[in-house]
């Protein structure tokens, strides 16, 4: 069952730290030995990734390793010596490396044409009656910040409604009253609208960007990480291939501002992962360089560097490509937000849902769908979010991030074995605290891959425990940590569960029943390409409206494992101290799918009751 694979006894720290090329003696001091990583097959069926080796000059400075103290992480970095601010970096935070890459229409990258843009938004908004809330101050001390963001979340619960006046709120079909937030009327166009989605088709969204491919391991050798490039290059390409990109309205991909990376991290991570040598010749001298010398690496056995064994670090690219994935989910997410794209897909890397405020791990460095919520919030006021994280791993990042926020129900479906599984964390106790008591539910698989679990148990668990609780919550939009590794395909040490691409589909269907249909996916992990290809079609087409494919009779008729009954009475019994409709349900957790739609049909009456007091429940929220 254990992800991790035993050292190779090849590799002891002393023969891998002696074939450390000779350019990095500076740091050998600094770094830390870690074990081997399994090299992964790779499929044939789809294209190779790229393995243009990237000789990095590694300009890190020469200090004594000193491991981040967790205590002291959560000093505001501004009693630290030095100017400028973090504020100031923005307008001068330019790369370089930008003008050289090869996506087109850079020229609206300088500073000026940004800041024009950014006073287009705001008039676009003061237009729009929206109300922009300035990103907290980064000069703000983290104390304070924290208290603000503590009192914004006890208030959260009331709805702010933002809406523009001059129009009717029209109501979504499908789903429940959406008490906080207006539905995009697509009927009705109005002056604002039609010059702002002048560019945009209302469909679905895609963001990709080619910068995100740069960060490699400087091994320059793939095959013993499974987290590269190929994976979305090869999602990219399938997304062309079947003419499905055509479909939707490609948006361009954009780095998270310093300041929109803080709205989730400390400063001090901001700085020290989010800044490459180019862009940090912009930020004081002293405040950088007192910070770069408590980064702590591992040498890793192919060569490179990373931050932990999984989570390698290119100093050249790795700050701009998680940018760039952080970014390009939150600007996704605002356009469907305001009605500019129906929903979306952000085909990103490297993933972000094990980033927590303060650590990189499992290939995380900033947690895209974390920020992108908070951009939500932030930007748009959006009350209510809805995160559901399918990735097979618990993003424990996201988890740590709203432990105590009820403005946004974090819902995750993961392998756990009683916490032996990476990251370990998410068992179905863990439900939140303070304020956001009830607002974290973690659907816990426990029984080791006996059977593994599959598309009758992802069912099962959508039907039981996340649509019922979505509905309850009935938010004003929905994300998704959309990690494609529980997908048939996985090696068992990353997953080994057989979930198909067209189940996710159909989870996806179910998803689009909620806050109107603004739901938006982005990618985390997975790294079966013929698997995240698959999937990610599925998906796409589904955003798309196109009629599924049907699961098959046998899967429908499928009843969910022992291991996965226990694991959803679990779950079930600790829930339903905070969600009625998930008692509701309870009593049919064994049931096949379409045993449990009989049913459901048949008492009709009892769950036009249930939802009516599940509405009164909301009411007196
Ligand atoms: C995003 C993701 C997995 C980390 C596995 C660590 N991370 N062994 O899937
Ligand atoms: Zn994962």
């Amino acid at each position: 069952f254990f992800p991790f694979i035993p050292i190779d006894g090849l590799l002891h720290t002393h023969s891998f730290l002696a074939s450390v090329p000779m350019q990095y003696p500076a740091l050998m001091d600094r770094l830390v030995s870690t074990t081997a990583h399994k090299p992964l097959s790779r499929t044939r069926s789809e294209p190779l990734p790229p393995t243009h080796a990237t000789p990095t000059q590694l300009t890190l400075q020469q200090h004594h390793t000193r491991p981040l103290d967790r205590l002291t992480q959560h000093a505001p970095l501004s009693q630290m010596a030095g100017k400028p601010r973090l504020g100031q970096i923005l307008s001068e935070d330019m790369d370089p490396e930008e003008e050289s890459a090869d996506s087109e229409a850079r020229e609206r990258d300088t500073d000026r044409e940004r800041e024009k843009e950014r006073e287009r938004d705001r008039e676009r908004d003061r237009e729009r009656g929206l109300r922009r809330v300035d990103p907290p101050s980064i000069t703000m001390k983290e104390s304070q910040r924290e208290q603000r963001q503590l009192s914004q979340a006890i208030t959260m619960p009331v709805p702010i409604i933002f809406s523009s006046t001059h129009r009717p709120l029209g109501r979504a079909q499908s789903s429940p009253a959406s008490t906080s937030y207006p539905v995009p009327d697509t009927t009705v166009p109005s002056p604002v609208t039609t010059e702002m989605t002048s560019k945009l088709r209302f469909t679905t969204g895609l963001v990709y960007d080619s910068q995100m491919l740069k960060h490699q391991c400087t091994c320059g050798d793939n095959s013993s990480h499974p987290e590269h490039a190929g994976r979305i290059q090869s999602i990219w390409s399938r997304l062309q291939e079947r003419g499905l990109r055509s479909q939707c309205e490609t948006i361009r991909g954009r780095k998270a501002t310093l300041e929109e990376l803080q709205s989730v991290h400390s400063e001090k991570h901001v700085l020290l992962f989010g800044t490459n040598p180019l862009n940090r010749l912009k930020i004081d001298r002293c405040k950088i360089t007192g910070l770069l010398s408590q980064r702590m690496f591992v040498m890793l056995p192919c060569g490179g560097l990373g931050v932990d064994s999984d989570t390698v670090w290119n100093e050249m690219h790795t700050s701009t490509a998680s940018r760039m994935a952080a970014g390009s989910v939150t600007d996704l997410a605002l356009k469907v937000a305001q009605g500019e794209l129906r929903n979306g897909f952000a085909v990103v890397r490297p993933p972000g849902h094990h980033a927590t405020h303060s650590q990189p791990m499992g290939f995380c460095f900033f947690n895209s769908v974390a920020i992108a919520a908070k951009q939500l919030q932030q930007k748009l006021n959006v009350s209510k979010i809805l995160i559901v994280d399918w990735d097979v791993h618990h993003g424990n990042g996201t988890q740590e991030v709203f432990y105590d926020d009820p403005s946004i129900l974090y819902i995750s479906l993961h392998r756990y074995d009683d916490g032996t599984f990476f990251p370990g964390t998410g068992g179905p106790e863990e439900v939140g605290i303070g304020a956001g008591v009830g607002f974290n539910v973690n659907m816990a698989w426990t029984g080791g891959l006996n059977p593994p679990m599959g598309d009758a148990e992802y069912l099962a668990a959508f039907r039981t425990v996340v649509m019922p609780i979505a509905h309850e919550f009935s938010p004003d939009v929905v994300l998704v940590s959309s990690g494609f590794d529980a997908v048939e395909g996985h090696s068992e040490a990353l997953g080994g569960y057989r979930v198909s691409a067209k189940c996710f589909g159909f989870l996806t269907r179910k998803l689009m029943e909620l806050a109107g249909g603004r739901l938006i996916l982005a990618l985390e992990g997975g790294h079966d390409l013929t698997a995240i290809c698959d999937a990610s079609e599925v998906c796409v087409s589904t955003l798309l409206g196109k009629e599924l494919e049907p699961l098959s009779q046998e899967v429908l008729q499928q009843r969910p494992c022992a291991n996965a009954v226990c694991s959803l009475r679990r779950v079930i019994q600790v829930q339903s101290q905070y969600w009625r409709s998930v008692s509701v349900l309870a009593h049919t957790v064994d049931q096949s799918y379409l045993q449990a739609q009989r049913r459901d049909s048949a008492s009709d009456a009892v769950s036009a009751l249930a939802s009516l007091s599940v509405a009164v429940l909301n009411t007196n929220r």
